[in-house]
């Protein structure tokens, strides 16, 4: 038999009118047209509070059954980032000179990346995140999660608007395989890495490439 869940009143909603509505829909889309992917940081500290408060806003993120499928390991110990700064070269190195086909080199020639990857340790904090296969039930039996990869790309998307919100800038890092952030971190393997967001203030001279992000009818299609 089906059981009643329990449910609680809509409190947290909050209605605003139709001109306030448009103003926030507006600034908000400029505030966030404001961000930008940085690969120059500055050694400059940041607080554990704030990290904390931008993790506490990703982990608001939907999932799939309500299941929470990510783990989020902040890491500021020099000696860990090192360490991940070598891994993540060894991988880079082999992309860039072996893996990538051409095609792929070409795509990023306007990013002016390589293999070299001395943020990993400039920056104050590198977030690794994972993604949890499954989980486990206080009797050790497997709890099984649906819908992980949406749900954790769902969480990392509100990490990096929370990052930005509170005045940081970051960088969505991709090695790949990331199989050496198990190892180095201690972690489970139904844990997968998903991706290393690098995390502080940008350099001083920090430059961006000079690309564009396609306008709404690009992205968008109205069917009225
Ligand atoms: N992981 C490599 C290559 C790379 C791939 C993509 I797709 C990018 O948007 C940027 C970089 C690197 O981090 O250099």
């Amino acid at each position: 038999m089906k059981e009643n869940p329990e449910m609680i009143p809509l409190s947290t909603y909050r209605q605003y009118s139709t001109g306030e509505m448009l103003t926030r829909s507006a600034e908000f889309a400029d505030f966030l047209h404001r961000r930008r992917t940085v690969r120059h940081f500055s050694d400059r500290p940041v607080s554990r509070e704030l990290i904390e408060n931008c993790i506490r806003a990703a982990g608001t993120a939907p999932s799939g059954a309500n299941m929470q499928p990510w783990r989020f390991v902040i890491i500021s110990n020099p000696e860990v980032k090192h360490t991940i700064r070598l891994a993540a070269e060894e991988e880079e190195r082999d992309f860039y000179t072996h893996r990538a086909p051409k095609e792929w080199l070409e795509a990023l020639a306007p990013l002016g990346t390589d293999s070299e990857k001395p943020f990993l340790e400039t920056a104050p904090y590198l977030i690794a995140i994972f993604a949890e296969k499954n989980g486990t039930l206080p009797d050790g039996r497997t709890l099984k999660h649906y819908y992980v990869t949406e749900s954790v790309g769902i969480a990392t998307g509100m990490l990096i608007t929370a990052l930005h919100h509170a005045g940081l800038v970051s960088l969505t890092h991709t090695p790949s395989p990331m199989n050496f952030l198990n190892e180095i971190l201690s972690r489970p393997s139904n844990e997968k890495p998903f991706l290393l967001l690098v995390v502080g203030y940008p350099a001083d001279d920090a430059v961006v490439p000079n690309i564009q992000r396609k306008i709404l009818e690009e992205i968008a299609l109205f069917i009225e």
